[in-house]
């Protein structure tokens, strides 16, 4: 992936200003990690690694931590042998096979994988809980829509401002790793339900897909894809909501049934926007009411 002219650049600015991590903004094969570590002698870090950690930093509930936890295992799975080779190198030990150095990889690879069984277990009894949930609310009648997006594109907030609830709302990425639900009163004894659900992003790991499939389960409702109009790359990343949409495998019908509002419009004064298009702002209020009329008709 990487020239050696690119390499040994790397290696000089590192080894002249005692650099000892190295983070890739790229997702790596565990062959490749291993490779950029042996030549630069530094721990690397790829794109995959960090968003793992920042998820693993967010999340609150029990089931956010064991998502995580799932995708990490899933992770470290992968690239055991870089880790212990490592080890070896450091004792000075050779590569004969069947040494100490097999046997702690055996054990280490058992041990991870009881763990991600446990962990799919319990994840197991948490969809089941959840699929309850939503038959209750089903028999509820009110129709429910959920929030998806890019990460920072403002759900929470969007959430916030309909239902009145307090879900943390912060300028960081992946703030959100639970799905919560709440009630948006739209006048005239009628109400929706709303879901306020993970964000995403460009390159994500599938490994992430994987473990939040108790959360994107709650996307079976109708879709609304909340996107940050101030940001330049706004385009590029609604498309990105949509590839991860069909990786989690959401119908082609429902991705084109979804509704767009485009969020923050009160950070570009200069412009002006038509409530009637979905252009809102969940900070000011900004073409809120139209479009809760517009879902109250849906
Ligand atoms: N100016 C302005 N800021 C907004 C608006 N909506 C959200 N924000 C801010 O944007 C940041 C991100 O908002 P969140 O609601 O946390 O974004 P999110 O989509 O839930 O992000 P994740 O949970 O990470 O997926 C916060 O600092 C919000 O205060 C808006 O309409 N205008
Ligand atoms: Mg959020």
């Amino acid at each position: 992936m990487l020239g050696k002219g690119i390499i040994g650049e790397i290696l000089r600015h590192v080894t002249s200003k005692k650099i000892n991590l190295l983070i890739v903004n790229a997702v790596l094969s565990p062959r490749q990690q291993k490779n950029l570590e042996d030549k630069l002698k530094i721990k690397v870090i790829d794109r995959t690694g960090v968003i793992i950690e920042i998820f693993s930093k967010r999340a609150k509930s029990k089931e956010g931590k064991l998502q995580v936890e799932l995708a990490e295992l899933i992770y470290r799975k992968s690239r055991l042998v870089r880790a212990w080779t490592h080890l070896e190198r450091q004792r000075g030990g050779t590569t004969f096979i069947g040494g100490p150095g097999e046997l702690q990889i055996e054990l280490d690879r058992r041990l991870i994988q009881e763990k991600i069984i446990r962990i799919k277990t319990n994840l197991k009894k948490v969809r089941s809980r959840r699929n309850q949930q939503r038959k209750l609310r089903r028999k509820s009648n009110f129709k429910t829509f959920a929030l998806v997006g890019y990460t920072n594109a403002g759900k929470s907030q969007l959430f916030n401002y309909l239902t009145k609830k307090n879900q943390s709302s912060r300028s960081v990425m992946f703030e959100t790793l639970d799905t919560k639900t709440g009630r948006v009163y739209l006048g005239k004894n009628n109400y929706i339900g709303v879901i306020d659900t993970v964000g995403f992003i460009n390159n994500i790991p599938t490994q992430l897909i994987e473990s939040f499939k108790a959360t994107l389960e709650e996307l079976i409702y109708v879709l609304i894809n909340v996107i940050d109009i101030s940001d330049i790359d706004y385009k590029n990343k609604e498309k990105v909501t949509i590839e991860i949409l069909k990786m989690a495998n959401i119908s082609e019908t429902k991705i084109k049934d979804m509704i767009t509002v485009y969020n923050k419009v009160d950070l570009n004064p200069y412009r002006s926007y038509s409530k009637r298009n979905n252009f809102i702002s969940a900070y000011t209020g900004f073409g809120i009411e139209n479009f809760k009329n517009k879902l109250m008709n849906y």
